[in-house]
């Protein structure tokens, strides 16, 4: 309709407002090369309140609710005429709407109508279908014929033809195939015998009902005085034996007054011109329209060009004529297809191939299926490293925003956040220094040292917790799988001799859990075959294996939120005589 509106030169668009119950705001869409907001409305109300000017309703909801959101719409004060696209409405309904309608001095259109248009002015929804239709239609701007059919699919094939042979259309209306429509072929003609800029009258029916014939009585009486071109289709009717129901609920053969031939004979008898066949309506058309050239009584239409409708990015994508630029790349998986695929191994190949965690991080991560014991390996870390009870830095966070009310995602976040050079972030730094120290053939004593006078810790050795005497089990079970599994583990002993050193500074310089990662992790890497030197050094500099901990201590994190909450625990408040208060 927006593109429509364009088309025609109109400066605002004839859309005041989408009414979208239950949601308010607005909705971007193209008025020609420019994006306007229309307003949404959550009822009909409360869009008629804010477009008063606004007298025309187009219900584009389902046969279910249409009925009642249409008769909402004709009660409203400001609401000329509503438009029913709907198919298989109610008949008892529409009887209603119409009655209501009728009483109240308003127009219904439809139920089961592609809508209307009034050329160079004003289009129902998808009537006369494509742009480039309309274009050919010279729809854009106003002709001489006033038009009403049945049928919407036939109106654009009568636009074409009108077009063709005549100066173009002034008013196009469907009127719809149900048995009872809103509003009849003879209200449009009666409409249109009294618009001075309609000069012909051009009507298509159908076989079925009897609607034809109050058009007929109204010629007869001479309410109609404009030349009147009508052809009522469905003349194949009579080559079926039995009753012949087409595509609208009105057009079936009936009684022989409902036949299109009945029809089209009473028509003719009144005065309209009637063709021989559906073949020469284009020419009876085009006969009435050269008549009336002859008499003088047809001005000259302005013809203008229509400015072009630009097209959308993505239907010119499609067609090949532009490209646009992407603005993400990614590499890990892709949704697209009909199952997603996480570095290109589908779904159900996961599935079926028994796939666990390690796999998938080692497909995500790593963008490569590493052998089974390097995923059970990542398995086991993100086993041990799930939870160190609710003391450790994160659990504690965590815990005191569970208890401050706080939701799931800002529990953990608040936890997660925690993690870094000294506690469960320190992995990659371990395998930074070590792989460095290692690589140059620095013995552990020159490493610590060296560490020293820079003034860092060594990462991944210390803990709070643990001494020579109390070590952590956790670095003891991922040694021992990785010397059981592993085909060298030269940074891990390395990182163990670093460890004998660093004991023989202080009691707690233990390896870490983030030490024992760190170290075995480059065991892995340069062990398992499945990298390359730059990869290993690419993935140690961008730092991969701290999210290890991070996926890993999520899982205790969430854990100690629904404990928390569980135990209905009351804000946290940190005891007065835990605090030193000094000056
Ligand atoms: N000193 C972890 O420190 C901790 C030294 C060192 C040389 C070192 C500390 C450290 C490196 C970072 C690291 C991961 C902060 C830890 C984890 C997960 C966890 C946590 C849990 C879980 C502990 C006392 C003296 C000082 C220091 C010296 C200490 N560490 N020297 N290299 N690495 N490590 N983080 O006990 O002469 O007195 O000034 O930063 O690997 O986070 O369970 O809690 O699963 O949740 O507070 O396991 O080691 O010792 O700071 O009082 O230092 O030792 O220079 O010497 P502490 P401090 P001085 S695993």
């Amino acid at each position: 309709m927006l593109d429509f509106d364009f088309l025609c030169g109109r400066e605002t668009p004839s859309v005041a407002g989408i009414i979208n119950p239950g949601s308010e705001g607005f909705q971007k869409l193209f008025f020609g090369q420019e994006e306007i907001a229309i307003p949404v409305h959550g009822s009909i109300e409360a869009a008629c309140a804010a477009h008063p000017m606004a007298d025309v309703f187009i219900n584009f909801a389902s046969f279910r609710s249409a009925a009642a959101s249409s008769m909402s719409a004709l009660k409203q004060p400001t609401i000329r005429v509503v438009a029913i696209i709907a198919e298989g409405v109610p008949e008892s309904d529409t009887k209603h709407l119409i009655a209501y309608a009728r009483s109240n001095n308003k127009v219904v259109l439809g139920p089961a109508t592609v809508g209307g248009i009034q050329a160079g002015a004003f289009r129902i929804g998808d009537t006369a279908g494509t742009i480039d239709n309309i274009i050919a239609c010279k729809l854009y701007r106003p002709g001489s014929v006033g038009f009403v059919s049945k049928s919407g699919g036939m109106s654009n094939e009568l636009y074409n033809t009108i077009a063709r042979v005549t100066d173009g259309i002034y008013e196009g209306i469907a009127i719809g195939g149900d048995v009872f429509p809103g509003s009849t072929l003879s209200d449009h003609v009666l409409r249109f015998n009294n618009i001075p800029q309609v000069k012909m009258i051009v009507v298509l029916g159908e076989l079925g009902g009897r609607d034809e014939y109050s058009l007929v009585e109204a010629i007869k009486q001479g309410k109609v005085n404009k030349p009147v071109v009508a052809w009522v289709s469905g003349t194949c009717a009579r080559l079926f034996k039995s009753e012949v129901q087409f595509g609208h609920a009105g057009a079936k053969s009936g009684g022989e007054l409902e036949s299109a031939q009945a029809k089209n004979q009473a028509l003719k008898d009144a005065g309209a011109v009637v063709p021989t066949s559906f073949e020469a309506f284009e020419a009876s058309i085009k006969e009435a329209f050269d008549k009336l050239v002859e008499e003088g009584k047809i001005e000259s239409v302005k013809e203008f060009t229509p400015p072009p409708i630009p097209e959308d990015l993505n239907t010119a994508i499609k067609s090949g004529k532009v490209r646009a630029p992407t603005h993400i790349i990614s590499t890990i998986s892709d949704d697209r297809g009909e199952e997603p695929c996480y570095a290109g191994v589908p779904m159900s190949s996961i599935l079926e191939q028994g796939f666990g965690v390690g796999d998938i991080i080692s497909l995500l991560w790593f963008k490569r299926s590493l052998p089974r014991y390097c995923t059970k390996f990542i398995e086991i870390c993100i086993m041990l490293c799930a939870d160190h009870g609710p003391c450790v830095s994160g659990a504690h966070n965590t815990i005191v925003t569970a208890r401050a009310g706080k939701d799931l995602v800002s529990s953990l976040v608040s936890g997660l956040l925690t993690i870094g050079p000294r506690f469960g972030g320190a992995i990659d730094d371990a395998a930074r220094y070590f792989k460095d120290a290692y690589d140059r053939g620095l013995t552990p004593y020159e490493f610590v040292e060296s560490m020293k006078k820079k003034g860092i810790r060594v990462p991944g050795i210390g803990h709070r917790d643990k001494e020579s005497d109390n070590r952590d089990k956790r670095v003891e079970l991922l040694q021992e799988f990785a010397r059981t599994n592993f085909p060298s583990v030269k940074y891990m002993e390395y990182a163990v001799q670093v460890e004998t050193y660093t004991l023989t500074k202080a009691n707690n310089l233990v390896m870490n859990v983030d030490g024992a990662i760190g170290s075995l992790f480059l065991d892995l890497l340069a062990g398992s075959g499945m990298f390359t030197k730059p990869e290993i050094d690419e993935i140690v500099e961008i730092g991969y294996l701290n999210g290890l901990f991070v996926l890993a201590r999520s899982i205790g994190l969430i854990g100690h939120t629904f404990d928390q909450k569980r135990l209905k625990q009351p804000l946290y408040r940190h005891p007065w005589e835990d605090v030193l208060y000094t000056k």
